[in-house]
């Protein structure tokens, strides 16, 4: 390996982690050298990394002395433990997890909306930069063009997520499901009746509203998340946000749909064309042809997507709309290597 960065992927045999691996390949970032870390189970096993093969160490164990850019995806615990670390040693971190996003100190980033507050950042090491929560990252994207042209009043959102947020588990069960519900006689009366690993109830036929866990509010911990941490990036901090977040048999991808209430009156053209022009976004918003965004459309691909644009019935300052984009991807690893490229490339 050449000139460019020491980089270490933390989760590097992860559902993001592996995504990760790839987009630093595709995107041709300047990696001088790779190391994956991950926990002890999978210490010695290979990963791919373009032409070549990288080993995968157990992270307890690894310094990190040398490494430049650290992208931790292992969830929160385990980067509550390492990446202070990581940063101790010199590296800039970018964190994946909910473990430090709400920390005032702590930049938390989406380009497309809040690039700025990546201009303190010192690139020579130290740093902790944390990566919102993959549902936020996909509705703030959609929501900066509106914020800038109207202006918000109050924000309405339910999810619609895949199987994949809850990372390999996730899409595990997901797959055992059906493939049990098959050997069982594929009818009606054969599917699944019990959760597994990653969900407490089957996924497969159902829709479950309940990600996360919960404090005295009753709202889950994701719903919160997607209340504060869109706060923190659109620099509202009295921003009305009402959230309901859903686990649906989707593999990857989160849907979600939205109402969000402006401050002034909005016409439709008008809202495509804020769409249309902003960073990150693709309209696809032709119902009358079966055109609108769906998880496959998004799947493996680093855009977020717009459609059912329509403004309420009674409301004129009221806009409706559909917005779907690859969690693994736009809500994970794609949004943490864009952070590297605009601080390192
Ligand atoms: P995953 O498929 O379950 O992968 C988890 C990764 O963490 C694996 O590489 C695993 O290594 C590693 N790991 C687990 N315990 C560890 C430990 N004690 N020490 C070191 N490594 C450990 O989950 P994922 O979907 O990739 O998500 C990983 C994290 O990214 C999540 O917990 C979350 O905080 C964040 N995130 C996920 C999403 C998403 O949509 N999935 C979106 C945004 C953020 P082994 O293979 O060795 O077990
Ligand atoms: C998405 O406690 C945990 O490790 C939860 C892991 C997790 C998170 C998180 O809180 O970091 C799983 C799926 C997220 C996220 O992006 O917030």
């Amino acid at each position: 390996m050449t000139e460019g960065w020491n980089v270490a992927v933390v989760g590097a045999t992860g559902a993001v982690g592996r995504e990760m691996l790839q987009i630093l390949q595709e995107r041709s970032f300047p990696v001088a050298s790779l190391r994956a870390m991950a926990s002890p189970r999978s210490a010695g096993k290979t990963l791919p990394f373009g032409d070549t093969e990288v080993e995968v160490e157990a992270l307890s164990g690894a310094d990190f002395d040398g490494v430049d850019i650290a992208l931790f995806s292992a969830g929160s615990s385990v980067s509550e433990a390492h990446a202070p670390r990581a940063a101790k040693h010199g590296a800039t971190v970018i964190d994946n997890t909910s473990a430090f996003r709400m920390d005032d100190d702590v930049p938390l980033v989406v380009p497309e909306v809040n690039a700025h507050v990546l201009d303190d950042v010192d690139t020579d090491g130290g740093s902790i930069i944390a990566n919102p929560n993959c549902s936020t990252i996909q509705m703030v994207v959609a929501l900066a063009p509106l914020q800038q042209k109207w202006g918000l009043e109050r924000v309405v959102v339910s999810t619609y997520q895949s199987a994949s947020g809850a990372g390999q588990a996730g899409v595990d069960q997901l797959v055992a499901e059906l493939r049990d519900w098959a050997e069982r006689g594929g009818g009606a009366d054969d599917r699944p009746d019990r959760g597994g690993d990653a969900f407490e109830h089957p996924l497969a036929f159902d829709a479950l509203p309940w990600i996360g866990s919960t404090d005295d509010s009753g709202f889950s911990t994701e719903e919160l998340k997607m209340v504060h941490e869109t706060r923190k990036i659109m620099e509202a901090p009295s921003l009305s946000v009402a959230s309901h977040c859903v686990r649906v048999p989707a593999v990857r991808s989160h849907s979600e749909s939205l109402t969000v209430d402006l401050q002034q009156p909005v016409d439709v053209d008008g809202a495509q064309r804020a769409f249309a022009r902003a960073p990150g976004l693709r309209v696809h918003d032709s119902p009358a042809d079966n055109e609108y965004p769906t998880s496959r459309l998004a799947e493996g691909n680093n855009e977020t997507w717009v459609g059912r644009i329509r403004r309420d019935l009674e409301n004129p300052e009221t806009l409706h709309f559909w917005v779907v984009s690859d969690n693994l991807r736009k809500g994970a690893a794609w949004n943490s290597i864009q952070i590297a490229e605009q601080l390192f490339t």
